[in-house]
């Protein structure tokens, strides 16, 4: 017997694709959504790639039937997508108008999978913060206003969508705070860098946006568990992105505890106060006061507040410490970052994405280092795959034989399977990323992350890429019987 054949997933692992909704509904303007940040951040010149925003998209508001059809076709058990905060709430507060056409819309959708045996699990939010709440209060900036109204949304979909068993709160917080409010390259774009923003300061808004989240995602799951988890017996937990690090000179030890620092900053950031009450202890060092505190009530709320870990990841860096005192704005722990270790060797091959090089074995090394680090958590990957570099350009059926995202989904599921199977790592449950081509946020629709070809100058038509019969290879070989 070769060591491969005694990997296996358990009948009840679920599998499917994860979406979200800014990226695929479009319908931007219909039955009384109201903005997000995001529609406003699309209207400023140059800030996305192809100069598009999300106003059509994949159209995906007027194609329920026909996309759980397309995730039914390809054997998906589950399906991840988000809720439209602005769709459901125009105005986004606690005192504002709730929209019937857009609880409905959710309503459908959760009635259609279900229908066909698909389980949906939902994200509350997925960047998309009303615009109103910006205006009102500069969202994420104000703590208390924030996490009261996020709680109440959340409770307003709780109550609406009672047949949804799996919840998650926030996707990837790193993103919102880092890229919204430091680097300024995601909505609602704020930063340090004047020729990039008049507003924003990067030496502190990520953090408070960060505490803001966490406190949001802990009166969520709160109200949850002590409203309606005993009725519909759910689950809730957050999303957290996460990519591997490996030392860029593996001899030097000031190099490995980099890479520590690094996925401390990366993910303990929100981790440790979800299941430790308080943020890791190199954050404070290196930030002082300028990283929130939590006060004992905050602390007691957050610890504890996961019933699953969602895992997003997509590659790893090489890392290298340096010498000099950390910079004011720094968001890593002082290093830098590489896709090329001492020896000049490449962590992966290219992808469209300037952030992504595919290496699987770091896939397996972090479910390991989670599991150890949070005593053994229930895991679901919410989020795993990749682009491929200028599949943009192709024509014809070379557009379907996307041999680099096979490969990638061959070696990343084999790699968490092993993790399971030689490690002892408790996950679920796995999501790729993505059912389609759809807006990559500040790069437009240039870079595609889909199992399926989006034809955005043919109204949109979707066609299976060679990738969405691989996932479904694998999981069918790896899945047991009975
Ligand atoms: C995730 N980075 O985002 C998101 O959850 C998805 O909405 C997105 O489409 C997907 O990954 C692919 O990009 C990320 O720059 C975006 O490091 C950017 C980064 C990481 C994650």
């Amino acid at each position: 017997m070769t060591a491969d054949s005694k990997l296996s997933l358990p009948k009840d692992f679920v599998w499917g694709y994860a979406t979200a909704s800014y990226q695929i509904e479009g319908a931007a303007n219909e039955d009384g959504r109201g903005p997000s940040i995001w529609d406003t951040f699309c209207k400023i010149p140059g800030k996305i790639a192809d100069g598009s925003s999300g106003d059509v998209a994949c159209d995906a508001y007027h194609r329920t039937q026909e996309d759980v059809a397309l995730l039914k076709s390809y054997g998906a058990k589950a399906y991840r997508f988000s809720i439209s905060w602005s769709r459901v709430i125009p105005l986004g507060g606690r005192n504002d108008p709730v929209n019937p056409a857009g609880i409905k819309f959710y309503q459908d959708y959760v009635d259609e999978l279900l229908a066909n045996g698909i389980t949906p699990f939902v994200t509350l939010f997925h960047w998309d913060l009303p615009q109103a709440l910006h205006e009102r209060y500069l969202g994420f900036l104000n703590k208390n206003e924030f996490a009261s109204d996020f709680e109440h949304y959340a409770r307003v979909c709780f109550e609406a969508l009672p047949k949804v068993k799996n919840w998650i709160t926030f996707n990837e917080p790193w993103c919102s705070a880092v890229l919204g409010y430091n680097v300024g390259a995601f909505a609602p774009g704020r930063t340090s860098d004047r020729s990039k923003s008049k507003e924003g300061d990067s030496t502190t808004e990520h953090l408070i946006v960060g505490h803001s989240i966490l406190l949001g995602h802990a009166r969520a799951v709160k109200a949850y568990r002590d409203d309606f988890k005993s009725q519909t017996g759910g689950q809730i937990g957050i999303t957290l992105n996460g990519d591997w690090t490996e030392p860029w000179d593996p001899s030097d030890p000031l190099d490995i505890a980099a890479c520590e620092r690094k996925l401390e900053f990366a993910i303990s950031w929100f981790a440790d106060p979800i299941y430790f009450g308080d943020y890791p202890a190199s954050m404070r060092t290196q930030y002082g006061s300028r990283l929130p505190t939590f006060t004992p009530e905050e602390s007691a709320l957050i610890k504890g507040s996961n019933d699953f870990y969602g895992m997003n990841h997509y590659t790893a860096n090489y890392i290298k410490h340096r010498d000099t005192p950390p910079a004011d704005d720094d968001v890593a722990g002082n290093l830098d970052m590489s896709f090329e270790n001492k020896l000049g060797e490449s962590i992966g091959p290219e992808t469209q994405s300037v952030w992504l090089r595919p290496h699987p074995e770091g896939f397996r090394k972090l479910l390991i280092w989670l599991s150890e680090r949070y005593g053994k958590p229930t895991i679901y990957v919410t989020e795993n795959g990749t682009s491929v570099k200028d599949e943009h350009l192709r024509t014809g059926e070379e557009r379907l034989r996307d041999e680099l995202r096979c490969e990638y989904f061959r070696t990343y599921i084999e790699a968490m399977t092993k993790a399971r199977c030689e490690s002892g790592v408790d996950v679920r449950g796995y999501f790729a990323w993505s059912l389609m081509d759809n807006f990559e946020w500040a790069e437009g629709y240039v870079t595609r992350f889909g199992v399926t070809y989006t034809d955005y100058e043919n109204g949109q038509k979707r066609t299976p890429k060679q990738s969405a019969y691989v996932v479904r290879e694998m999981f069918d070989k790896l899945i047991e019987k009975e």
